[in-house]
Formats: C-alpha cells, structure tokens, sequence
C-alpha cells in the first residue's frame, strides 16, 4: 500500500499550490541526510554555485552524486505524496542542495517551471518541487517564501539570457525575473506566506508557485534539499543543459522501503 495524505490536504495543495508535512522524515533519517549533505557539499566541480566568500551556495545534481541522495528521490512517503497528487509516476527532473549560508545570497522570486519549459523544454507544470528541510526552518533563517495560489497564473516571469556569463553551461545563463510591478500585483491578489517547521519537514509545491528565499543574517543554518519531479510524460526534449541541471534518465522512481535510508551503510 503506497503512502498518501489525507484528502483535505491534497485539497490544500491544489488550491495554494503547496503543503507542508510537519517532521515527514523522522530524526534517524535527517540524521543519514545531514551525513550525506556534508559529503556532498565537499566536492568541488561544476555543478557547485559559490557565493563571493567561495563557500558552496547551491551543489546541483546531489542525487547522482551520493546513493543516500538518489534513495531520498525514492523514499516511499516522498513517492506516495508526489503519485498521489499528480496520478501519475514521477522522475527527477532536477536536484539540489541549498545551503543557504549566513550572509549568503538571495533567491530572487521564480517559477521553477519557467527555465525547465524554456530551456529543458519540459512541456507542462505536471510536476512538483519538493523540499527536504534538514534544519528546524523558523521566521528568522531565511525561510522559502511564496505566493499561494499563484500557480493558476500560468508562467509570469519575464525571459532574460545573460550572454555574457562566465560559464555558458551554468544556470547563471539564464534569467527569468519576476518583476516588481508583477510581484506587487501577485501580492495583492494572493498574499505570500513563509514556509516554517521543524528539521524534517517536507514541502510539496507546484513548480509554477513564485517563490525565493531572502539572505539568511542568523547563525542559524538553513540546509534544504529539493528534488524537482515531473510525470514520466512530461519529459524534457532540449538538452542544452548539462545532467546535473537537466535530466537525462525519465525512468519512473520506484518506491523503496520504509527504511531504505537508515538501512543504507553510512
Ligand atoms: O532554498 C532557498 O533559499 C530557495 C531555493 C529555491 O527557490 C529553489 O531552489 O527553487
């Protein structure tokens, strides 16, 4: 029996967008987690975007680049949420930590949707960003924030290229901005929230919901894993982005067992 959540909030998610399932994964995971994050934050290479300091901002791809990452995309309960309020299998699509150092950058307001259909040419919003929080997330360290409802608008952002970014293949490269005026009319309209709950917590959101995150002033740290999910029809068709932006593999994620994190060796 797959895991699934109560009606009233699938409900939820359709008419805001976006739940969050207080303490989803239990302490012992968020343990095997935080262990696998610290590894993976470690690696240098091209999928790691740096803030001005050098330290790690956003590692790209983690699920390729540590087992307990890619067993996190098959955990029964994440699986179950995602079949659930899509219908349908799922792949990863897109994975990444965020670090979300103290001082660090910003996240300015997007639609996750917006570059994976403009530049992955991933042809519909069927999909969902999910979000692992391996801290307690609370009003001070630079919790996601976002405008409920705002995934019915459609794609709202306004389409820059950056050409002469450093890197031709780094995310950077493309730019897809949300404006002030339309930010304030989305506002407005919609309202925004931030998102809050302890370590463990795991947000399921629309990929079409504008979000961002502002900087992070506290000492407190504020690591958050997505693993970005599409149906197994809505594939990506250009691949002008490397694998750890952009997937490559649309095999469906099969669910694992309950315990497939702690029974993994460390
Ligand atoms: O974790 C954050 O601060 C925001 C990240 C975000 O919005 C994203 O990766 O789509």
């Amino acid at each position: 029996m797959s895991y699934t959540i109560d009606p009233a909030l699938a409900d939820e998610y359709r008419r805001k967008g976006y739940i969050c399932l207080p303490a989803l994964l239990d302490p012992q995971e968020v343990g095997v987690l935080k262990a696998a994050t610290e590894r993976v934050i470690g690696i240098d290479g091209p999928q790691v975007m740096r803030e001005r300091n050098g330290l790690p901002h956003v590692i790209y791809g983690m699920h390729l680049l540590d087992p307990r990452l890619s067993t996190l995309a098959r955990h029964p309960r994440l699986v179950g949420v995602c079949e659930q309020l899509l219908g349908k299998p799922v792949y990863v699509h897109q994975s990444r930590v965020n670090a979300k150092q103290t001082g660090g950058a910003i996240v300015n307001w997007h639609q996750d949707f917006g570059t994976y259909h403009r530049v992955d040419g991933v042809p519909r919003p069927d999909g969902i960003m999910i979000a692992v929080f391996l801290n307690d997330v609370n009003d001070y360290n630079a919790p996601l924030m976002a405008v409920p409802g705002s995934h019915v608008e459609g794609v709202v952002s306004e389409a820059s290229t950056e050409t002469d970014a450093e890197d031709r293949d780094r995310a950077s490269k493309y730019r897809y901005d949300i404006t002030m005026e339309r930010m304030s009319g989305l506002i407005s309209r919609y309202g925004l929230e931030h998102i809050t709950g302890p370590a463990g917590s795991v947000v399921f959101m629309n990929m079409q919901v504008v979000h961002g995150s502002t900087v992070n002033i506290t000492p407190l740290q504020r690591v958050i894993l997505y693993l970005n999910v599409c149906t197994t029809d809505n594939c990506g068709t250009a691949f002008r982005r490397p694998e750890y932006l952009a997937a490559r593999d649309f095999n469906a994620l099969t669910a694992a067992g309950e315990d497939c994190l702690t029974a993994l060796p460390a």
